[in-house]
């Protein structure tokens, strides 16, 4: 089978490794033959791959520039500053560290950087969208710091206040009992804005720092759709390939007088040498998050959300918190059928081409494996250059799909309407064919 495009722009040089060709093709054109709705996901630019598979990959860098453990730093120095200021111009942050491996990094760095072990942590309960990071007892995280949660308001039968939003009155008491030196505003699953101000004074009522976790909305804060935490928060942590549309990664930005200890906590206090080549690619992604186009594509992902849970609602799916406000659609199945699982949904949607994820909802009484719900983006598919009524579209092959899941000739079918589908938006129009 031959792709459809290249799966890098130097994809000819893999011709001496014929197993790994053949597996980055047929990973091309799953890319570009399926809907990608991970919400997670994006297509980079070709720039950013160019950067991410360059020289910069052989180059040891341990320190930052100007004060490296290694010789030959010059080049790179300048990479990771061009990086750096290209961060902290887009976010209008004072300082930014572009070392973090992932989003995870940057979250273990900055409770290194504020707290000593045993602190106690308030951060979003993972059931209601939290984070691994945010105190899940199988990460690192809970077994050096003690975490308590907030999570959402109970939902309700009143469309206009649907409820499965943040309940600030709930995270005001937990703050004031438990006395946290640190609180986390952020989640992975949540389909709503995230205002920074509420808990800048709840923080500030007790004593506490802030940390605001934007890996998910960081490209929709750089492209004006969302507030920024910026200064409201003391550290903002992010990750660089969601929203943000960049090369896989994290990144701090704080102010001054955090500088300091977070540059310490990153390297050498949790990584060894950074990966400057995707360092590299993050400086691209940041000056192309900084054109006005980027403002326009934020706000496009924003309104292809919408209009894919407006489908999705329309085929008689259930939405946590009634819609959505960002990139996310988190739907809760069991209106729709009481008996289909997150599992049987996200493996029954992959068969036809439409890939997602299954994901907990507020309260699900199913185990994470299993789950009531899927998540579904529309970053990656907004890139490719779709619009609402792709989206409708979208969500009606859902609708589709999983009152059929067990007739294969559905999935067959579908699984042709999203090929026919993507063929019109080709996620790299300027590598087909190389
Ligand atoms: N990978 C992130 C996400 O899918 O939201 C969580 O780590």
């Amino acid at each position: 089978m031959s792709p459809s495009f290249a799966a890098s722009p130097f994809d000819a040089w893999l011709a001496d490794d014929p197993e790994v060709a053949r597996l980055l093709g047929e990973e091309a054109d799953r890319q570009s033959t399926t809907l990608q709705l991970i919400a997670s996901e994006n297509f980079t630019s070709p720039a950013v791959l160019a950067a991410s598979g360059s020289v910069l990959t052989n180059k040891y860098a341990e320190g930052y520039p100007g004060r490296r453990y290694y010789g030959g730093n010059s080049v790179i120095d300048e990479v990771e500053d061009l990086a750096r200021t290209r961060a902290t111009d887009l976010f209008g942050a004072d300082h930014a560290n572009v070392q973090p491996h992932a989003g995870a990094n940057a979250n273990l760095a900055v409770y290194q950087a504020l707290l000593e072990p045993g602190d106690t942590i308030l951060a979003m309960r993972l059931d209601h969208g939290g984070h691994l990071t945010h105190g899940s007892p199988a990460s690192i995280t809970s077994k050096v710091w003690r975490f308590v949660s907030y999570g959402v308001s109970p939902a309700t039968d009143d469309p206009d206040k649907p409820g499965e939003i943040i309940d600030f009155d709930q995270v005001a008491d937990i703050a004031r009992r438990e006395r946290p030196k640190l609180i986390v505003a952020g989640s992975t699953a949540y389909a709503r804005i995230i205002d920074p101000l509420p808990f800048r004074e709840i923080a500030d009522s007790v004593g506490a720092r802030f940390l605001f976790d934007a890996a998910h909305p960081a490209g929709l804060i750089a492209g004006g759709a969302h507030p920024s935490p910026v200064g409201v928060a003391d550290v903002v942590t992010f990750t660089t390939h969601k929203t943000l549309r960049g090369p896989r990664g994290g990144a701090i930005v704080c102010n001054a007088d955090m500088a300091k200890a977070v540059d310490s906590a990153v390297f050498p206090g949790l990584q060894g040498g950074p990966l400057e080549h995707v360092v590299a690619a993050k400086a691209v992604a940041f000056a192309e998050a900084a054109r006005p186009e980027f403002r326009q594509y934020a706000a496009d992902v924003v309104a292809n959300a919408g209009a894919l849970a407006g489908a999705l609602a329309g085929a008689g799916f259930r939405l946590v918190s009634g819609g959505t406000e960002n990139h996310q659609v988190l739907v809760d199945l069991r209106s729709f059928d009481e008996e289909l699982t997150g599992k049987v949904a996200q493996e029954t949607l992959d068969r036809a081409g439409i890939t997602c994820n299954r994901n907990t909802i507020p309260d699900d009484p199913r185990s994470p494996f299993v789950t009531s719900g899927l998540r579904l983006g529309s970053a990656a598919q907004t890139t490719a250059g779709m619009g609402q009524s792709e989206m409708r579209l979208i969500g009606e092959l859902i609708g589709t799909t999983l009152r059929h899941r067990d007739d294969e000739r559905v999935q067959t079918d579908v699984r042709e309407q999203v090929r026919e589908l993507c063929a019109g938006f080709p996620p790299y129009p300027s590598l087909a064919g190389t």
